[in-house]
């Protein structure tokens, strides 16, 4: 059986790094879904997994790799082999999707394939776009005449990768609700309060439209987490690029997560939001 789960979000969003660690997690075979069989051909991925063991996060898809499919065979602890096929498509595509207010065919049929979707917004992006009020602040534009498009805000462009999946997943085999991951990356970048407050409670501060409606999501089962690839920001923490230098992947980054009590924890188990969109419990 081949079960897909797409990747979704702007520009900066975090999707390519997450794929090049999420890779040798499932590789190194702790977590809830472990590799079954060598990929044949990851080319892409691996190198990613080179850029972070180096102690550099990748940088962003160019437009010529607009689309790159990392097929694997998974299986859960102990349990049956699934294919699982996770495109990272370039968050200019996304972003040009929404703008252009449609999807184009073939990715309307990817996105129809899928058994969910992992959706990526980070914090401490350049490319977020996020004027305080962007109506007004579109208005005062036209009114001056400003030259700069600042482009779509941030939130109302996942409001509307939100509507999409609405609109094309498909239900889940057993009849519930397909399941969405909101990733909320480069979460090592919150201070502890921040932190301790959730990822949930960090977009419903930071961008409210985009929570409300989450909030307000029938055909969906939306879980948030945060995510951290290697535990620390690479390109300011030295002693987390020291680390992984010397000690390689295994064992830094995590996922955050609510346990049962309700407090948000680190869970080192970095397949956690796939593994949970697959159907998994946790
Ligand atoms: N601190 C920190 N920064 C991260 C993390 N993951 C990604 N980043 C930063 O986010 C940037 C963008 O990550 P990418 O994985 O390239 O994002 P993307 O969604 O693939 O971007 P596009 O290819 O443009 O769609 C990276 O260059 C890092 O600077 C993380 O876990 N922690
Ligand atoms: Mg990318």
């Amino acid at each position: 059986m081949t079960r897909s789960v797409v990747l979704l979000g702007g520009p900066d969003s975090g999707k390519t790094n997450y794929v090049g660690r999420v890779w040798p997690a499932l590789d190194a075979k702790k977590g809830r879904l472990l590799a079954a069989h060598q990929p044949t051909d990851i080319t892409f991925v691996l190198e990613v997994t080179d850029h972070l063991n180096s102690g550099n996060f990748a940088p962003r898809s160019e437009h010529a790799d607009a689309r790159r499919d990392f097929e694997v065979m998974v299986a859960e602890k102990g349990g049956d082999e699934t294919s699982i096929v996770i495109p990272d498509i370039s968050g200019e595509l996304w972003l040009g999707a929404v703008k252009n207010s449609e999807i184009s065919t073939d990715w309307m049929e990817e996105l129809r394939g899928a058994d969910g979707a992992l959706l990526f917004v980070r914090v401490g992006s350049d490319q977020d776009v996020r004027p305080l009020d962007w109506v007004t602040s579109r208005k005062m534009l036209t009114k001056f005449g400003a030259e700069e498009d600042p482009g779509l805000p941030t939130q109302v462009m996942l409001c509307e990768l939100i509507r999409f999946l609405e609109v094309s997943l498909a239900d889940r085999p057993n009849g519930e609700r397909p399941r969405v991951s909101v990733v909320v990356s480069a979460w090592d970048l919150v201070d502890p309060g921040v932190f301790a407050e959730g990822p949930q409670a960090y977009l419903e501060h930071e961008y409210p439209l985009f929570a409300g409606r989450l909030g307000d999501v029938d055909r969906l089962d939306v879980r948030v987490f945060g995510l951290s690839v290697v535990g620390g920001d690479l390109k300011t923490d030295v002693e987390c690029r020291d680390a992984v230098q010397e000690g390689g992947l295994e064992g830094r980054g995590w996922v955050a997560a609510q346990d049962a009590a309700g407090n948000w924890v680190k869970d080192e188990d970095l397949t956690l939001p796939i593994a949970w969109v697959i159907g998994m419990k946790i």
